[in-house]
């Protein structure tokens, strides 16, 4: 079956968690559902929010542009809109069209018979940005915690926030997330640089199979993961390091409000060194 008469065969009604019938269509090549609108909707007015909030700022250097969250003396309060206000209404459309977009994933993969691995991935990078922008805050008890909307300024806070704790690289999640992120760049090239080789051989080459690409990696280190193995681990490592982030940025102030490097006091006062 190729490809454009299988979307058509496959482009059919039912499978939607809200709205019923009344999304449940396409337009060109896109599916809509509810949550193509309410997708639609919040990614629209997030962003003509923070264009508009640029036009109350100091420059239209795309760089230098920044949207502040508030002040901390607003708590977990509503703040004035010129004075986080409006990086509280951006923060809630950001939400809403993650949220939106993952739950549009959703409704395409019951359509499909599909699991839902796609949309649990996508899941973990909201986690983590909402982990920045809203439970980290509240545990801090100030939307003033959450990062600024702006190139340059996001950068600043993230080294201001390091520095805040010494030195982020003794925060043992942020190794995990780190080794993860490192690990997933390996897992990929690895994996593209096999398929591209065993699909694209040199000259008139006849196109190799699995047992090639085993056969390479078992010569090689005397393993192969197998060709549905290194997408698990793949997806593992990513994921993984989506959530070791999340994890490191929590626990730094609502669970450990010192150094980072200090931390690990607690290896250097084991009884067996005594
Ligand atoms: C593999 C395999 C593939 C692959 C790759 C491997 C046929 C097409 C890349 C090799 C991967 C290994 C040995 C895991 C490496 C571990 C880390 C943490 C990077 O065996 O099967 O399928 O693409």
């Amino acid at each position: 079956m190729s490809m454009l008469s299988f979307e058509k065969k496959y482009r059919i009604r039912g499978g939607t968690l809200l709205g019923g019938d009344l999304f449940d269509f396409w337009v060109g090549p896109f599916y809509v559902g509810f949550f193509g609108v309410t997708s639609l909707f919040f990614a629209l007015l997030g962003t003509l929010l923070i264009i508009w909030g640029a036009s109350q700022g100091s420059t239209w250097n795309l760089w230098q542009i920044s949207i502040a969250p508030p002040d901390l003396k607003y708590g977990l309060g509503m703040a004035p809109l010129m004075e986080g206000g409006l990086w509280q209404l951006i923060t809630v459309c950001a939400i809403g069209a993650f949220v939106s977009w993952a739950l549009r994933e959703v409704e395409i993969c019951r359509k499909l018979g599909m699991g839902y691995h796609v949309p649990v991935a996508f899941s973990f990078a909201i986690f983590a940005y909402v982990t920045l922008v809203v439970f980290r805050p509240l545990l801090l008890g100030a939307w003033g915690h959450g990062f600024p909307y702006g190139i340059m300024s996001h950068l600043d806070w993230v080294s201001n926030t390091g520095y805040q704790y010494l030195h982020f690289h003794y925060n043992p999640a942020h190794m995990l997330a780190v080794s993860c992120f490192f690990a997933t760049t390996l897992a990929l090239s690895l994996h593209g640089a096999l398929i591209l080789s065993a699909t694209n051989p040199p000259g008139d080459g006849v196109v190799k199979t699995p047992d090639h690409e085993n056969t390479f990696f078992r010569d090689a280190i005397g393993y192969s993961i197998g060709t549905l193995g290194v997408h698990r681990l793949g997806l593992f490592l990513a994921l993984s390091a989506g959530f070791w982030s999340a994890v490191c940025i929590v626990i730094s102030g609502p669970f450990w409000t010192r150094g980072w490097p200090e931390w690990w006091s607690w290896w250097l006062n084991l009884p067996v060194w005594r």
